[in-house]
């Protein structure tokens, strides 16, 4: 029987990699976003590549009620979902906190703690049914340690941090794994969000740096998902050879390089 994995905020960078990577590995695969342009695109492409099953559901992770009634409409079609993906969020601007605009902090709480516990709330209990599942929630290192600026972003995943622990504790009894992936600094639509689309300043943010991509979580993700069914990666921090944590990195020039590189 093929597995079934829900990847939201598929439309883009770390979940579009994802949904790739696991059509690839022969997954049926169920994304989610907002851009009905872009779903029905990975769609098509995915079905194209892979022959997998693909299903496109286009809502708000903010909004409950679209989650609720697309949710509803997913389990008159699909029986079971082997891997649920809480990847949609975003960072919405960089300022001190005295200075924050209370609409970024809103989007910030809403997309990245109350959309993952509304998706999560949704499919556990299918897991549970099921005795058997996989949550992998996307964290950061900016749940790990705050950094000058990222107050509210930073607090939103330490929020996933503590939610991971505790969905883990609760699902234990019935063998469902729960994973953070935290990765550092990455190159996708990330920072062109954040900065609210000044292409100039997100690009700013990667220059002289070698960054994680979009397929490296991908793959992480694949190896969490393929462990042996005793082994559960409770929680995993990666980042760029050049970043040590949310403060401390260097450039790609400081970086004392080998004779044959
Ligand atoms: P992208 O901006 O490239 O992708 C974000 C995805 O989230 C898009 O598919 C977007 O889809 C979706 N999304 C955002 N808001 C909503 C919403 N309200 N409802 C539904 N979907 C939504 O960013 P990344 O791939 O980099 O980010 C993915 C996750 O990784 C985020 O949780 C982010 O915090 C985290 N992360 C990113 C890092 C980085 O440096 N890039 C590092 C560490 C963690 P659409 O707009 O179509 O709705
Ligand atoms: C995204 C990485 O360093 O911009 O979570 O917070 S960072």
């Amino acid at each position: 029987m093929s597995k079934t994995i829900l990847v939201t905020g598929a439309t883009a960078g770390f979940g579009k990699a994802i949904a790739e990577k696991f059509a690839a590995g022969g997954y049926d695969i169920i994304i989610t976003g907002r851009r009905q342009e872009r779903l029905k695109e990975l769609k098509e492409q995915l079905e194209r590549q892979f022959g997998v099953k693909v299903t496109a559901l286009k809502f708000d992770v903010r909004d409950n009620n679209q989650v609720e009634a697309a949710m509803d409409e997913l389990r008159k079609q699909i029986s079971r979902i082997d891997i649920l993906v809480n990847n949609a969020g975003l960072a919405a601007g960089l300022s001190t906190i005295d200075e924050g605009s209370l609409d970024d902090w809103e989007t910030m709480i809403d997309t990245n703690i109350k959309g993952l516990l509304y998706m999560t709330r949704q499919v556990l209990p299918m897991m549970r049914e099921q005795a058997r599942g996989h949550i992998i929630n996307i964290g950061s290192t900016a749940g790990k340690g705050v950094y000058k600026n990222g107050n509210v972003y930073c607090a939103t995943k330490y929020a996933v941090d503590a939610l991971t622990q505790a969905t883990r504790i609760d699902m234990l009894p019935y063998g469902i794994k729960v994973t953070a992936i935290n990765p550092g600094m990455a190159e996708t639509e990330f920072s062109l969000v954040r900065f609210k689309g000044d292409e100039e300043r997100a690009k700013n943010m990667y220059s002289g740096v070698r960054a994680l991509q979009a397929e490296d979580i991908a793959d992480i993700a694949w190896y969490c998902a393929t462990l042996p069914p005793h082994v559960c990666i409770n929680d995993l921090t990666v980042t760029c050879l050049t970043q040590v944590n949310s403060v401390y990195n260097i450039k790609e020039a400081d970086r004392i390089k080998p004779k044959d590189e």
